[in-house]
């Protein structure tokens, strides 16, 4: 590596592949892949090239804001928003209790070490409830996981004899390492086999040997069909399943009833198809799996996760190289709170008593230790005593990626206090009360905890690219300060913390134990407290590090085994795991394991998957013959939220991000529904659900399924133009959406699945 390339990592999609880049005046002017980085390897897509407009972006802040009565926002000093933030959330804990705050957010597609400051400040106020985007998407799959196999689960595509992508299309969304390689792999092997289930020719069902273009919204039928073929042709793999699967008895009851032929009809696919799909999964030594948006914001989304596991327990695909496995997480995602994790939601407190394990207003289950983002209005906007009065908001824009937007912004406006911790003055910045400004990702010690590798798992601590912006702190100042403020530790206890740490690591790790030991209650601040104490220890622009050497021995603690098998070993393991993340610029593995230790982590008694979960099968009994609800006034499917090569959530504020000054949200359209509205390409339409309408251009897509169409997620972003004014650019997908149109049993959104009008401009 030549002297001025710069190991970093990709912050626009969660696989974070490792790069080395160059500087120039605040920029990032050259980009190539990183060959060092353990998982990418030298891999990168072309979206890579486009970073430095997230660094870029037009609404960056420079100061805490607050908000005047009249609406606007005037800048204030830290010190001044610290002590304000504090003493007005700590005044609803007063008169509330910390559980009617809310926390939303922690970390988005590259960044989760806010996430790890946050939770002394929640500590700190005793907050018990929170909330993120996990839980638009991933708790469906949560919950059945929890239930079925106790573990979470990822997919080992890359020695996958056969792939099968559910709603899920990584050309563009990635979702693994490597995808497009992989994806191309399998497709030039004949030995080898990808199916995808996708209304759409995405770009991975045009690679498919098997493309299932299924009517949008009818997955579980689908997966119902594929799985009830396995049982009825009696290809199911019993040898396995003897000696893996408890439980089964009901469930190749109901799958033996399951009447195919319709179910094909439903989802409109060939019964031939649907059974050679079946034949080939079946008789293949190993099988790959991944479920994404496309059937978890359907209808039946729980359902269809439940079925896609059923799947996989009659066919094998678990616990050996090329099938699905339990990864060992360096820090789980969804953690803290409890709940759902159990798979139990208890419903048994008294009358007025509060119950954890569900949502206060609403009920629905906490699930991830997250209540749905789909139910956050309902459970603010009510007089219910139990409802939420505050709300802290961190790495994410849910007034813009939550359904309904008109509703959220009523629900934040009703808070008695709100507060943002944002690099940018987001849609959601805009409704809050303070906005706290986080230097950027390249400004600071970043990393994601997005880490699912089979056999090594690795980690990747970012180090800093450019100082902080003038007026910004990185997330671990921000906790450290509003803890201190509330009380939660003083310079007593920073103080021999800190000088522990000026000597050596080891050292810190012996005062930490006396520390705790003799004040237990300062472990649920301890991210914070040791910000304070070690952050001024580690290398110049490091600091925002420091949490990660907590998260270190944690992980050490549980995971012995494995972090041996990486070779960090000892009583002093989780040191020596810290050491090698400070010192490995392009990344470490902190873990190694086989395919097959996964059965290890299943959290049955005896270490086997459980096939019956009783709702499931009756909703799998209850699925209606003639397919998911129509609605005649809105004739088309609206997919509202598509990953294409202009989108990365909400990250990037900056239009100049794709073309210049070109980025808007066109209306994906089969050719001869175009034809049959009079539409050319390029033309204006107005797209028009029950809760709103949005303009957009139309654009013809072979790969549109008659009837389906799509508009891209992310977009539609408010962004500051260079004149000072507002400028919207593209769809904000969300105001088209309604909070009430989900799932029954988790809340997840059926963003997949909008009935929608489409009108001719002029
Ligand atoms: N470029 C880019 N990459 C991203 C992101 C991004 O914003 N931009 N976001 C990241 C995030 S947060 C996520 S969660 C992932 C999501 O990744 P994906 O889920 O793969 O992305 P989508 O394009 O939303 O949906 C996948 C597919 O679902 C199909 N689909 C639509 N309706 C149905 C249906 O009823 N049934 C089935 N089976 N399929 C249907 C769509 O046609 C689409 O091809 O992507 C990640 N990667
Ligand atoms: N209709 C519809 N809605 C959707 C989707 C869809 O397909 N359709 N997709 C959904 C999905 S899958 C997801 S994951 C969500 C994503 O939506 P959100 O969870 O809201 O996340 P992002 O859009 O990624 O927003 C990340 C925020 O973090 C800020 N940020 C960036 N860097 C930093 C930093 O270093 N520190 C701090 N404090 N902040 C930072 C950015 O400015 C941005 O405001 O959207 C969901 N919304
Ligand atoms: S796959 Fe994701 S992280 Fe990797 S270069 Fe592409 S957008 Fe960036
Ligand atoms: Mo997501």
């Amino acid at each position: 590596m030549s002297e001025n390339w710069k190991p970093t990592a990709c912050v626009i999609c969660s696989l974070n592949c490792g790069l080395e880049v160059q500087t120039e005046g605040g920029k990032i002017t050259r980009i190539r892949a990183d060959k060092n980085h353990p998982v990418s390897q030298g891999y990168l897509c072309e979206k890579a090239q486009r970073m430095d407009a997230y660094q870029q972006g037009r609404d960056r802040l420079s100061s805490p804001m607050r908000r005047r009565p009249d609406g606007s926002y005037e800048a204030i000093d830290w010190d001044t928003a610290i002590a304000e933030v504090a003493a007005r959330l700590a005044a609803v804990r007063d008169a509330h209790g910390g559980e009617s705050i809310l926390y939303y957010g922690g970390g988005a597609q590259a960044n989760h070490l806010p996430g790890v400051y946050s939770q002394s400040t929640l500590a700190a106020l005793g907050v018990r409830y929170r909330s993120n985007a996990l839980a638009q998407e991933k708790t469906g799959e949560a919950w059945v996981q929890a239930r079925m196999f106790g573990c979470g689960m990822h997919h080992d595509f890359e020695h996958a004899e056969v792939a099968l992508f559910i709603g899920k299309n990584p050309w563009q969304s990635h979702g693994f390492p490597r995808a497009r390689l992989v994806l191309r792999e399998i497709a030039a092997d004949p030995n080898r086999a990808m199916i995808v289930i996708d209304p759409r020719r995405s770009e991975t069902a045009a690679m498919a040997d098997y493309h299932l273009a299924i009517r949008p919204g009818t997955d579980a039928w689908c997966l119902a069909a594929l799985a009830a073929i396995l049982v009825q042709e009696g290809l199911e793999n019993r040898e396995w399943m003897q000696a893996h699967v408890v439980n089964e008895g009901p469930v190749l009851d109901a799958l033996s009833r399951i009447p195919v032929s319709a179910f094909a009809d439903v989802c409109g696919v060939d019964e031939t198809l649907l059974r050679a799909a079946a034949w080939r999964m079946a008789t293949a030594e190993t099988l790959a799996s991944m479920e994404d948006l496309g059937m978890q914001m359907g209808v039946h989304s729980t359902l269809g996760s439940y079925l896609h596991r059923l799947i996989i327990g009659l066919t094998g695909a678990f616990g050996r190289k090329g099938t699905s496995y339990a990864f060992v997480p360096f820090r789980p995602l969804g953690s803290g709170g409890g709940g759902g994790a159990s798979g139990k939601t208890s419903s048994t407190s008294a009358p007025g008593e509060r119950n954890f394990r569900r949502s206060p207003v609403t009920g629905f289950p906490v699930i991830m230790g997250l209540i749905p983002c789909n139910a956050i209005s309902e459970e603010i906007l009510t007089d219910h005593p139990h409802r939420f009065r505050a709300m802290i908001i961190e790495s994410s824009n849910p007034v813009h990626s939550l359904a309904d937007t008109a509703r959220m912004r009523e629900a934040l406006r009703a808070l008695d206090v709100s507060v943002v911790i944002d690099i940018a003055m987001t849609e959601t910045a805009r409704e809050a009360d303070y906005v706290l400004p986080a230097a950027s990702q390249f400004e600071k010690a970043e990393a994601s905890f997005f880490n699912f590798e089979p056999e090594a798992n690795a980690f990747h601590l970012r180090r800093p690219l450019f100082p902080p912006r003038e007026g910004t702190l990185e997330e671990g100042a921000i906790h450290a300060r509003l803890c201190a403020a509330l009380g939660a530790f003083g310079e007593a206890e920073i103080a021999p913390l800190r000088a522990a740490a000026q000597q050596s690591l080891d050292h810190l790790a012996m005062a930490f134990m006396q520390v705790m030991g003799a004040n237990p209650g300062l472990m649920r601040v301890a991210s914070a407290l040791l910000y304070s104490a070690l952050g001024p220890a580690l290398p110049e622009g490091m600091g925002n590090a420091a949490g990660i050497w907590g998260v270190a021995q944690l992980f050490t603690g549980a995971f012995q085994r494995e972090a041996e098998r990486a070779g960090f070993v000892g009583p002093l393991a989780g040191n020596r795991l810290f050491e090698a993340i400070l010192d490995s610029p392009s990344g470490v593995v902190f873990a190694r394991q086989d395919a097959e230790d996964s059965w290890q982590r299943l959290r049955s008694p005896g270490g086997q998957i459980n096939l019956y979960i009783p709702e499931m099968v009756e909703a799998l009994q209850a699925l209606d013959p003639q397919g998911p609800p129509r609605d005649p006034d809105y004739p088309f499917i609206l997919s509202a939220g598509e990953r294409r090569t202009e989108t990365s959530n909400t990250s990037i504020r900056n239009p100049d991000w794709l073309r210049k000054g070109e980025l808007v949200s066109t209306l994906r359209v089969h050719p001869e529904d175009a034809a049959m509205l009079g539409l050319a390409d390029g033309a204006p339409v107005d797209i028009i659900t029950r809760r709103s309408r949005a303009r957009t251009l139309v654009e013809l897509h072979e790969g549109s399924r008659r009837g389906h169409v799509s508009l891209p997620n992310g977009l539609g972003l408010d962004v500051l133009s260079p004149g000072g004014e507002v400028q919207r650019h593209g769809v904000a997908l969300n105001e088209l959406t309604d909070y009430r149109w989900r799932d029954p049993i988790v809340g997840t959104p059926w963003h997949k699945y909008v009935p929608a009008r489409i009108e001719p401009v002029g």
